[in-house]
């Protein structure tokens, strides 16, 4: 059994979709990081970071924090949705970093300075705005003849998903981006990417361009 603590955020929903794909028994555990329980001193004995999303896998004794590792953790734990050696798993690791260094971090500002901060800081709007459309023109680059990321469908999918569904936050219009419309459509047809999108609540149907 795994303990989830989560939220409604990017972050959050690619773990509770990987446990989803990988059919693995888990117990979702709400932290609002919007009234601060990350803060709480229950939650900071499991991530002294203050951040969702974290794991405890009552199987191993394994506490974990950071959404990117604990994909790898979970793939490894499964056998599953990663190659297990080889060129073609650090081809999934590479794009794994890929969101964890920039796609993530990038759109993450883009929603401040956007969305929720329109009209305070021109420059950092303008610098987010087009560091987000060039992070979109790679990943359209990246999907051109192929159908997932890297590979087979791999936690690679699973990390960069969550990012491109809050795509209006971000004010990108995936119309720009055909195959990455194409790669978004597809997996939120997939009934896990469902069930896991509606961790640790439901917030509403996943955004469709
Ligand atoms: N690198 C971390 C980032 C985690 C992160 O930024 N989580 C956000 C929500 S998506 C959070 O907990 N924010 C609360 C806060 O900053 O106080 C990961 O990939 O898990």
């Amino acid at each position: 059994m795994i303990d989830l603590y989560t939220w409604i955020t990017p972050n959050g929903l690619k773990v509770s979709i990987a446990l989803e794909e990988f059919g693995l028994d888990y117990r979702p555990h709400t932290i609002d990081i919007t009234r601060g329980d990350q803060f709480s001193p229950e939650y900071r004995k499991i991530n002294p970071g203050s951040k969702i999303p974290a794991i405890i896998d009552h199987d191993t004794g394994v506490t974990l924090s950071d959404s990117s590792a604990i994909l790898l953790y979970l793939a490894e734990k499964t056998g599953r949705l990663l190659p297990a050696s080889g060129p073609a798993r650090i081809e999934a690791v590479e794009w794994l970093f890929w969101q964890a260094g920039g796609f993530g971090p990038t759109l993450g500002h883009a929603h401040t300075f956007l969305t929720y901060n329109p009209g305070k800081a021109p420059f950092a709007e303008a610098l987010f705005a087009g560091e987000t459309r060039r992070l979109y023109g790679t990943l359209e680059a990246r999907l051109a003849g192929r159908e997932h990321i890297a590979g087979d469908y791999s936690i690679a999918d699973i990390a960069i998903w969550p990012w491109v569904s809050r795509f209006q936050r971000h004010v990108i219009d995936l119309g720009d981006f055909p195959k990455v419309q194409r790669w978004y459509l597809a997996m939120a047809g997939r009934a896990p990417v469902k069930r896991g999108y509606a961790v640790p609540h439901v917030t509403g149907e996943i955004p469709l361009p």
